[in-house]
């Protein structure tokens, strides 16, 4: 049997970063978060054991309650992305402002992260994950500022996601290819283990919470009703975990649909932490993300903070969706 090519992430960048002629400042900030990946592997795995379940009893900007591991991978993505020097401005889903990295006044990176996305899932063994989303910066010549981190999502430069489950994964683009990287605890190294990741076509999954069917615009009840038709002749199943890099992650690999749509007119998931990174590596696997209008990575965000409906899965379908959708302008 053909001997598998054992490569570690490290060599992996190394190799992008002579074939791209890189100065290793971009493959700086990709050690740094890989960092980040395994600190937050190692403490999510020891959460049961770890008094560290349980809320801290504070509240985020998003109004949801701050488990205290939640506040502890925002601390360690912000403190592995600043020994780096690379990264000049951070921005969290968990901190209202972002940060600038003192350091690294001259860093030529802006990093936007989800650090522990899935966070209601901790206390019950659900699969929970990191989403970072990488920006290099405009202008080199003033100082950066928030409005920096306010960029469409066509113009990442790299995304990816690290699912803490079975084995904890590195996912991630740079805009060639999407590659997946398993953690081998007991090295503390990634290996390669999902080279050149592309979404299956053909419908396997979808993704939604059914409780919110009836909150759902009308355009968007029309398109389920037809999907649970579809589902029966073409053997398509349902599954939901709640986690949405869960939920992508296996709609990625299996070939799925994954959608938030408004509830009573509003949307849930971030823009610039949730829907952009998520777009980004979907594209790169052939497929498609929608607010239900338009192409997730064409929007001009507003604000950090800005939420939207999103419809993720392979192309064919997201195309199905947004001609049911277009009749009506809100998805
Ligand atoms: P609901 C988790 O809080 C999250 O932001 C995503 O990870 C997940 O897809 C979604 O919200 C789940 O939301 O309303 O179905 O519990």
């Amino acid at each position: 049997m053909e001997r598998k090519e054992i490569i570690t992430l490290e060599e992996f960048i190394i190799q992008r970063e002579k074939a791209e002629e890189g100065s290793g400042a971009f493959s700086q900030v990709l050690r740094d978060i890989a960092l980040a990946a395994r600190i937050i592997h190692f403490h999510v795995n020891r959460a049961g054991l770890e008094d560290i379940l349980g809320s801290t009893g504070r509240v985020n900007v998003q109004g949801e309650e701050v488990q205290k591991l939640d506040e502890f991978a925002n601390e360690v993505f912000r403190k592995a992305l600043s020994r780096g020097g690379q990264v000049c401005m951070v921005a969290s889903e968990e901190d209202e402002e972002p940060t600038f990295i003192e350091n690294a006044p001259a860093g030529k990176y802006i990093v936007l992260y989800d650090p522990l996305d899935g966070s209601s899932n901790i206390d019950v063994n659900v699969p929970i994950g990191s989403i970072f989303s990488i920006y290099q910066r405009k202008d080199m010549m003033r100082p950066v500022q928030k409005e920096d981190a306010l960029r469409k999502g066509v113009e990442q430069i790299a995304a990816g996601y690290i699912i803490y489950g079975s084995s904890t994964l590195l996912v991630y683009t740079a805009g060639n290819g999407v590659n997946g990287f398993t953690l081998d605890p007991s090295y503390g190294e990634f290996f390669l283990s999902h080279p050149n990741i592309q979404m299956p076509s053909k419908l396997k999954y979808y993704s939604f919470n059914d409780a919110n069917f009836n909150k759902f615009s009308p355009e968007v009840q029309r398109y389920i009703e037809d999907l649970r038709k579809r589902a029966v002749e073409e053997k398509i199943s349902s599954r939901y975990v709640g986690s949405l890099v869960a939920d992508f992650h296996r709609n990625l690999l299996k070939g799925g649909l994954f959608m938030y749509p408004a509830v009573s007119g509003k949307p849930k998931l971030r823009l610039l932490y949730e829907a952009n990174p998520m777009a980004f590596i979907v594209e790169q696997a052939g497929g498609a993300a929608s607010d239900g209008t338009q192409n997730i990575l064409t929007i001009q965000p507003q604000q950090l903070h800005q939420r939207v409906p999103l419809f993720i899965g392979p192309k064919d379908e997201i195309q199905k969706i947004q001609s049911y959708l277009l009749t009506h302008q809100t998805a």
